[in-house]
């Protein structure tokens, strides 16, 4: 098949890595994607036409799809996820590693003839807006229309990026559902594969995924790309991904902050990312819900973008209660999948605003009613929203150079032991809050040992030795000095002995979000404590909220005994790390042990 005399490029790498690609593969034909409108149209129709995909009603969700997958195609595949660096060591010890030829072969193997029957598309893609000092190329090869018309929504898909490649380069991602279609055979509506592998080899910024249409295993831009090849590149660069959203405070004088936040899964972070401020006369605005990617800028600043052009979110539990900014930003020209659909054609799932509807076809098709006993949605069902229809979607979130971050925000759920809020001594404190963020299971006991360490919240995301990657931190901090973003760390889940909450969340989270400025401003005083510096009484405006003074003590309570008692557990999730857990985060750890007593 000769692919070069339509192809919208003369790179003669591109061409022959793409040649090479449909040769192993066999697709029936190759497609340029151009990332226009016209396209998203022409293939949202041929999904629809194929019958994986179904048009919701257009007068309550215009312009809008729902996919079905399969029950064993539903979420990111952590176990088949392999970081396949030269040396063994490099991936560390929470990464699952292959050597790169072995793998390679294994793929090459699996993937001879792999798009039978199918068109492989092309997806020139930018992550970032184009041009910008922070942002990188790729292309996609993928043989799955879902997947083009995702990546369209979710990362710059345009044309223009192949002359940006010629200056900058790029990553190449290979992605392939696995399930070549014989002469005349009909295809499934979600056809995958049971044997899954996501890969990356770093040494050479490729990505190759087999077998899955879900997600992070297919729109490889996002994890693969953003977080696992791109923590790479940063390392060796001198710069950041970061499993962060950003977000933008503005004063009531009008003094912009820009926070970046990283929280392990079921932590809110979407919700924090389109927070309503509660506290008169503070804005918050939306420039990035997952991912950030931070440079040192010419001033000595830490300048951060939102890589991706859309948001990838769980749509269970997003409601006008929960996060209305969300919901809003899914009125049209949206991808749902595994959602529910409602009789009049358009989409349900669990806690969503309003009665429980009488009548469902849930996410494996079946016709549901409340009585069925099963969930209409799947739990990890997701929206694909483009970015720019969030209704706080700040002005400033596709500026080229990025936005100066004055905030890191490290946090976890826990019921017990951790503050509200407390500030790090320093950057390099601050890299050690990151190192040893913890997190609770959403419904388990007050148990030590159910809390799950996920430093960063970049556990299944780092391409790297987690050891390492505490060290870039730490490396960080000195090249930034005195420019260095502010560290906190947060727990807006804190129960009583009773079991009660004490912190309303949501919008009110604002007001703690309004003390970290006032750090940064120097106009609010704080404590010292053991664990680093904590609000005085007062401190945090609580103008218009029932919170009382005794659940405020209870929220801010350092008890030292508390701390003390998970030591042990903080020692052992370094000392996983060995070698590379670097000497500045055991220095941590035992001053932390010295405060404490
Ligand atoms: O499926 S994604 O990797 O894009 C999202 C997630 O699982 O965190
Ligand atoms: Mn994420």
């Amino acid at each position: 098949m000769s692919i070069g005399e339509n192809a919208p490029t003369k790179n003669a790498e591109i061409l022959q890595w793409v040649e090479e690609v449909a040769a192993l593969t066999t697709p029936d034909k190759v497609e340029w994607s151009d990332g226009s409108k016209e396209e998203w149209s022409r293939l949202a129709q041929l999904c629809v036409d194929g019958g994986s995909a179904q048009w919701l009603n257009s007068e309550k969700r215009p312009n809008s799809l729902l996919f079905r997958s399969v029950p064993a195609d539903v979420a990111r595949v952590e176990g088949r996820t392999y970081i396949c660096s030269e040396k063994e060591a490099d991936a560390g010890p929470t990464n699952n590693w292959c050597d790169p030829v072995e793998m390679k072969k294994t793929l090459t193997d699996i993937s001879k003839g792999c798009m039978k029957g199918r068109t492989m598309y092309v997806i020139p893609f930018a992550m970032g807006p184009m041009g910008g000092p922070v942002t990188q190329y790729g292309i996609e090869i993928s043989d799955s229309p879902y997947v083009v018309i995702n990546m369209q929504i979710m990362a710059r898909v345009s044309l223009d990026v192949y002359t940006e490649i010629e200056k900058k380069g790029y990553v190449k991602c290979v992605h392939t559902v696995g399930y070549p279609l014989a002469d005349g055979q009909e295809d499934v509506s979600w056809p995958c594969n049971e044997e899954k592998y996501i890969t990356h080899f770093p040494s050479e910024n490729m990505i190759w995924s087999f077998g899955s249409g879900y997600g992070g295993n297919a729109l490889l831009g996002k994890k693969c790309f953003a977080l696992r090849i791109a923590s790479t590149m940063a390392k060796k660069e001198g710069w950041m991904a970061e499993h962060m959203l950003i977000l933008r405070l503005t004063n009531p004088e009008g003094k912009n902050y820009h926070v970046a936040a990283a929280f392990p899964s079921a932590c809110g972070k979407t919700n924090l990312a389109m927070l309503q401020s509660t506290v008169e006369g503070w804005k918050v605005e939306c420039i990035g819900d997952d991912i950030a990617w931070m440079k040192q800028g010419p001033d000595g600043r830490l300048y951060a973008i939102n890589p991706e052009a859309g948001f990838f979110g769980v749509a269970p539990g997003t409601s006008m209660a929960s996060n209305p900014m969300a919901l809003k930003s899914l009125d049209e020209n949206c991808i749902f999948t595994n959602v529910a659909l409602t009789d009049d054609g358009d989409v349900w799932w669990e806690d969503m605003d309003g009665p429980v509807p009488s009548h469902l076809i849930d996410w494996k098709g079946n016709d549901w009613t409340p009585e069925s006993g099963e969930k209409a949605a799947h739990p990890n069902a997701r929206f694909t929203a483009p970015a720019a229809q969030c209704p706080v979607i700040c002005p400033d979130w596709e500026k080229t150079e990025g936005v100066p971050i004055d905030v890191f925000i490290f946090g976890g759920r826990r019921t017990s032991i951790v503050p509200l809020v407390h500030e790090a001594f320093d950057f390099a404190h601050g890299a050690y809050l990151g190192a040893t963020a913890a997190s609770e299971p959403t419904a388990a006991a007050l148990d030590v040992k159910a809390i799950r360490r996920d430093p960063y919240a970049m556990l299944p995301f780092c391409g790297y030795d987690m050891g390492d990657y505490m060290q870039h931190w730490l490396d960080m901090g000195e090249k930034l000095g005195d420019k260095a973003p502010k560290c906190f760390y947060v727990n807006w889940f804190r129960k009583t002995a009773e079991g009660k909450w004490l912190w309303p969340g949501f919008g009110d989270n604002s007001r703690v979000l309004k003390w970290m400025c006032e750090r940064v401003e120097g106009t609010v005083g704080a404590q010292e404590t053991a664990i680093g510096m904590i609000p005085n009484e007062g401190d945090i405006d609580l103008t218009g909220l029932d919170v009382s003074a005794e659940d405020m003590a209870e929220l801010l309570k350092v008890d030292t005994a508390e701390w003390k008692s998970e030591l042990d557990s903080v020692k052992g999730h370094l000392e996983r790390f060995g070698d590379t857990c670097p000497k500045g985060m055991m220095d941590q750890y035992e001053a932390l042990k010295a405060r404490l007593g």
